[in-house]
């Protein structure tokens, strides 16, 4: 019995030692497991790096790094195994057993190694890259440990609204930076909605000439239609298709996949402004100069199919990822209800309402979509009158639909608005907060969200493919207050998605570890809230 109490008494200790000295290092999102060793690595210009390859965007990565942010400019040589010390080692030797995006860091007195493959590799770095010090200096001490590490969740998202509020590209790269040094993988860009138009398309100019255009900017109050909350200047902006493969590249360099999203049949009217034959009704349409739902839904004629097959091309040539995001979310169905065309749609494909139309447009996006080798995700509402055959599911309204589509052997992303995820949302009281959405998601709340179902079987488990923020923009024009929201809860979501839920400890996170992150981000000039209690 003693020997056993001695047993635990080591296993605890060792296990709390681990922990401090993880929190000491300030890593987020908290690595799998950490291991510290006696003494130090100086990392210096005499430095050998060696990779495995030095054609690699991971290790292009940190060669950048180490010129822009400190004051390295060591060449990359070519790691042929040989042993020498003083050398930086970067390789896919040593990652037997690692799962996917896993990798394994190791620093000794007298080198490091991180063990990894492809974007394994690359968050091997940013956790290094974590571990240095925020002065640009012409060396790195850093402590002797070992690390292995690899993700919960294998979607880890992020979403950007830029319909509500229009965000240049330079902040778009910005954001990319943050999401990839906290090893969030999936930028899902919110491209169009009622409100705006943001992506050029060559077939049809007047989508950005007309759709990408409002009349006046919106200042007020979201359940306040009144005519003074709004100032009377135009507002516009959209993204070249060159822009757009600026971004997709700059993403792929940090092992991002950008999903965009084309809203529809909802959320149209900025389409419908440039192209009022897509509508079921005269409208008449214009780009949404206030904020919530509007009647501008897709009629869903061959004319609006062709159309939107066409849109559709034109963005999987900009887009490699193997998702496209085709919205359904909040589809008002009076303008379908009220048409002779739909009625009679209806009818001839026996269908039961207008949730049976919404399915059969969704159907028929989803076909041409798989034929082009490319998959569909969809909010829950896709889920309304059946879901298409090979949809994932992006649950927002809870996590209900996502158990739904997960019992139905659906792939699902929880990214429900009402458990932290919403980052529109007020991080205080939101009469204590610059003007939001409401509602109240404080960093905690995002910290403690589990994506995971306690009510799914083991096997509906695995359908749950990961996890997702949002950032709608009604209530967010600047860059400033984009900042603001999203930091420091981004960070919560990182340790969400990556971490093991047994390694989460909101305590340690808040006042361990990320001081050290927001040191960083004062570094990078980014906005954040200070996390202090007032109001929360
Ligand atoms: C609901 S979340 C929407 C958005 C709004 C958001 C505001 C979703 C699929 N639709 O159009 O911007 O609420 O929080």
């Amino acid at each position: 019995k003693f020997r056993l109490f001695l047993f635990f008494l080591i296993v605890l200790t060792s296990a709390a030692s681990a922990q401090n000295t993880a929190n000491n290092l300030g890593l987020i999102p908290a690595p799998v497991s950490v291991k510290t060793i006696v003494g130090n690595f100086v990392l210096s210009q005499q430095t050998a790096i060696l990779a495995d390859s030095t054609d690699n965007k991971a290790v292009e990565f940190l060669a950048g790094y180490l010129q822009n942010k400190m004051m390295l400019n060591n060449s990359v040589k070519l790691y042929t195994g040989q042993t020498i010390s003083n050398a930086l080692v970067l390789t896919a030797t040593g990652t037997e057993g690692l799962p996917a995006e896993g990798y394994r860091l190791t620093i000794t007195p007298q080198q490091i190694t991180i063990a990894g493959k492809g974007a394994g590799l690359f968050y091997g770095i940013q956790t290094l890259i974590q571990l240095m010090p925020l002065d640009r200096s012409a060396t790195a001490k850093l402590p002797a440990l070992q690390i292995e590490d690899y993700p919960r969740f294998g979607y880890r998202g992020m979403h950007l609204d830029v319909s509500r509020h229009f965000f240049s590209v330079e902040f778009v790269k910005k954001y990319l930076d943050l999401m990839a040094s906290y090893k969030l993988n999936t930028f899902h860009w919110h491209l169009t909605d009622d409100q705006g138009w943001r992506i050029e398309i060559k077939k049809y100019p007047k989508l950005t000439s007309i759709g990408s255009q409002r009349a006046q900017t919106v200042i007020g109050n979201y359940h306040d239609h009144n005519p003074q909350q709004y100032d009377n200047t135009p507002y516009g902006g959209y993204y070249t298709q060159d822009q757009v493969r600026e971004v997709v590249q700059y993403a792929a360099a940090r092992y991002i996949t950008v999903i965009p999203e084309l809203d529809m049949p909802g959320h149209s009217m900025a389409a419908l402004a440039a192209y009022p034959e897509l509508g079921c009704d005269s409208g008449p349409y214009q780009v949404a100069q206030t904020w919530g739902g509007f009647n501008g839904v897709y009629c869903p004629t061959d004319q609006t199919f062709s159309f939107l097959e066409d849109v559709l091309t034109e963005i999987m040539n900009l887009f490699p990822s193997k998702y496209i995001h085709v919205g359904g979310d909040e589809v008002t169905k009076s303008a379908w209800h009220n048409s002779p065309f739909c009625q009679q749609l209806i009818k001839r494909l026996k269908l039961k309402d207008e949730h049976g139309l919404q399915s059969y447009f969704i159907q028929r996006i989803e076909k041409f979509v798989n034929s082009k080798g490319r998959s569909i995700i969809g909010w829950d509402e896709i889920l309304q009158g059946g879901l298409a055959p090979n949809a994932t599911v992006m649950s927002w309204r809870g996590e209900a639909g996502g158990i739904t589509a997960a019992r139905q052997n659906h792939n699902v992303i929880m990214s429900p608005g009402g458990s932290g995820l919403y980052f529109d949302h007020a991080q205080a009281r939101s009469d204590l907060e610059p003007l939001s959405i409401g509602s109240y998601t404080p960093l905690s709340k995002t910290y403690n969200y589990n994506p995971m179902p306690a009510e799914l079987t083991a096997d509906q488990q695995k359908h749950i493919l990961g996890v997702q923020a949002n950032m709608w923009t009604e209530y967010i024009a600047t860059e400033a207050k984009a900042e603001y929201m999203l930091l420091p809860r981004m960070l919560a979501l990182s340790e969400v998605a990556w971490s093991p839920l047994a390694n989460k400890n909101y305590t340690d996170f808040t006042e361990n570890r990320l001081p050290h992150q927001l040191a960083r981000l004062d570094k990078n000039q980014y906005n954040y809230r200070v996390p202090i209690a007032i109001g929360a």
